[in-house]
């Protein structure tokens, strides 16, 4: 390749001199580039090609046992001031973190080839996009940002002669988790990171730039960096609503960006646009557009099946890289989720050791992932495509509590729906390394991903909010509540269906809602719950909001916010007061189009 744009030339020469590559291999994104890459993958053992007739052009990879999730302890923002990395991230100088890591760096791809990796976040000829380069020593990260992004020639397309394009450098090291780090350098736009070859730590497309990067720039140009999937739900008349919506990692977003209706919804069709990333922005007519910037879906692979999320289990039958699965000896894949076998001789766990079932450990690793083109989802619209973006009419706040948060709860106001976003609360999971099931303050589902500090993103939106002549309506779910035993009340997955559906029909104006202290929850007439195994019972818990519980979660959110100190915007105080004041109101009915079901059901806040 030709490579005319001289600043990307002479950083890559930097770069080269440090690491001291025995090769550097500009890609261009073709067919048979990555053909060539995937053999070299397999030549050197990083790739194990699978059966060609059940996984065509397929393959898994198996990673160093330390290296399966993202490891936040090791990730950093390197700003000038500490403060404008904020509590919510671990800092360290610039200067200091320069001199850490090129140490590191020097000589580590000798006897290695040192990848070029150009590409395009973003659709072409979008004012949403930016270009961005991935220098790394691994070709297993190569394959994976050929799916992930719009890789290649498209990116010199869209630079031209500009300076301006996020610099990734990235070696998988020695895998050596003691001196693994993952910088972030947002006055120069660059990500260091060596000492992993995990997704979230060595794509750094992804979290490092499309969401730390991003939001930082997104702050000082007056845009959102978002962790969320943006998905069209079409109703029988063809009219299509979108929706964006931030869970934390493994909370369920990539399988509600793709939901598959259940029954009775036939008649909707819903369109996927994304499944983990949104840049937002506010367009010329006040309304809020979003675009997915990636290219590909880096998904949870143990729960995927047939019966919860049939449109990936399309998408991931081709094409597809698999990380950390188990094998079959027939080399097929398989996780826990899909059928088990009466025999499972042969099968290799993900360490590629025989595994035995009754041993209690798992075959697949709990965040073992695929890595599949968007455009092999059945449901995935052009619209991702569209240099536009997409309206967004709802913006969904998810969270894992089995305890306490209702099902679907609507927003009073932009204010009230960013204090809501700022107070959620999640249940840790395998995607990121550490104890999982442990509630962590998760604002916006951004706490790993925010690249400063937390408060001034809580401002950012709130001001965005301002700009915005028809906000969308901003709302809180919860698909993972609990009974006693520890089953999950709600269905989920094709069942969610029934909440977007109520959603749309809020955003419609057409269906009705009772006002409660936390806001508007559905009336059961509202709600659709036909033909659901559900007791009464079960959704009272859904639905119930027990004063006491939540007047002592609202206090407590006082020690998160004041980790902020002045910085933390007033409004998210007063939204906090104003909850409490709702909390403690003597029980006045003030019910809006409140059903009687609903009424006895929310006894906890009518009083008893
Ligand atoms: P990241 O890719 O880590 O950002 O995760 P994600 O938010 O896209 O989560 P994903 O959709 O991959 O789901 C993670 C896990 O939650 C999987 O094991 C799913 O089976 C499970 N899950 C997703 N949706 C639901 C649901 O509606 N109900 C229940 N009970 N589990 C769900
Ligand atoms: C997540 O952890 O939220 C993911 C996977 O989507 S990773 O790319 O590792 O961040
Ligand atoms: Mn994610």
């Amino acid at each position: 390749m030709d490579i005319t744009n001289t600043a990307v030339r002479s950083w890559v020469e930097e770069i080269a001199r440090l690491t001291k590559p025995d090769r550097i291999v500009w890609l261009n994104g073709s067919d048979e580039e990555y053909a060539g890459l995937l053999a070299e993958g397999v030549r050197i053992g990083q790739l194990i090609p699978l059966n060609p007739d059940q996984h065509p052009n397929s393959y898994l990879h198996r990673s160093h046992p330390q290296d399966v999730a993202r490891t936040e302890q090791c990730t950093y923002v390197c700003t000038m001031s500490q403060d404008d990395a904020g509590p919510n991230n671990n800092w360290m100088a610039p200067d200091e973190a320069y001199a850490t890591l090129r140490p590191l760096f020097n000589g580590i791809m000798r006897g290695r080839t040192m990848y070029v990796v150009p590409y395009l976040l973003g659709p072409a000829g979008s004012s949403f996009s930016v270009v961005g380069f991935e220098l790394t020593d691994s070709v297993y990260v190569a394959v994976n940002m050929r799916i992930m992004t719009r890789m290649g020639a498209i990116a010199f397309e869209r630079l031209g002669d500009s300076p301006r394009f996020v610099k990734g450098v990235h070696s998988y090291g020695a895998l050596d988790p003691q001196q693994r780090y993952i910088c972030h350098f947002p006055q120069d736009l660059a990500v260091w990171s060596i000492n992993s070859g995990y997704g979230g730590n060595a794509l750094l497309s992804k979290k490092c730039f499309a969401l730390r990067l991003a939001s930082w720039l997104g702050k000082r140009e007056g845009w959102l960096a978002e962790h969320m999937f943006i998905t069209g739900v079409e109703d029988p008349q063809g009219r299509t609503t979108y929706i964006a919506g931030a869970f934390p990692s493994a909370c369920g977003k990539t399988n509600l960006a793709m939901l598959k209706p259940a029954g009775q919804y036939s008649g909707y069709k819903i369109w996927c646009v994304g499944d983990d990333i949104a840049w937002l922005r506010v367009g010329a007519d006040g309304g809020l557009y979003a675009t997915n910037p990636e290219a590909g879906f880096f998904g949870v692979a143990p729960g995927t099946n047939m019966k919860t999320n049939p449109n990936m289990m399309a998408t991931i039958a081709k094409n597809t890289i698999f990380t950390n699965v188990a094998l079959r000896p027939d080399q097929t894949v398989w996780w826990e989720g899909l059928d088990l076998p009466a025999n499972v001789d042969g099968f290799l766990d993900w360490q590629g050791n025989p595994w035995d079932p009754a041993s209690g450990h798992k075959a697949a690793h709990p965040n073992s992932r695929f890595t599949a083109p968007l455009t092999q989802c059945p449901i995935y619209t052009p619209k991702w495509n569209d240099p536009e973006g997409v309206p967004i009419s709802a913006i969904l706040f998810g969270a894992r509590r089995s305890t306490l948060v209702p099902l679907v709860c609507e927003a009073f106001t932009w204010q009230h729906g960013v204090y809501l976003g700022a107070t959620l609360n999640s249940e840790t999971t395998a995607a990121a390394a550490g104890a999982t099931g442990v509630v962590r303050r998760d604002p916006m589902a951004m706490l790993p991903f925010c690249g400063y500090n937390m408060a001034d993103y809580f401002g950012h939106w709130l001001n965005v909010g301002t700009r915005l002549t028809h906000p969308p309506k901003i709302y809180r779910v919860n698909w993972f509540r609990v009974d006693g035993q520890g089953q999950f009340l709600w269905p989920g997955f094709g069942e969610n269906m029934r909440v977007l559906k109520w959603i749309v029909d809020r955003c419609d104006g057409t269906a009705d809602a009772a006002e409660t202290p936390l806001g508007y929850l559905p009336t059961l007439e509202a709600l659709d719950t036909a033909g659901l195994d559900l007791s009464t019972e079960a959704l009272q818990t859904l639905f119930d909001v027990d004063r006491d519980k939540w007047l002592d979660a609202a206090r407590r959110q006082t020690d998160f916010f004041s980790k902020f100190g002045d910085r933390l915007p007033r409004t998210l105080l007063d939204e906090q007061q104003a909850l409490i004041n709702r909390l403690k109101e003597e029980r006045r009915p003030r019910w809006k189009g409140a059903g009687p079901r609903l009424l006895r059901m929310n006894a906890g806040w009518s009083g008893s």
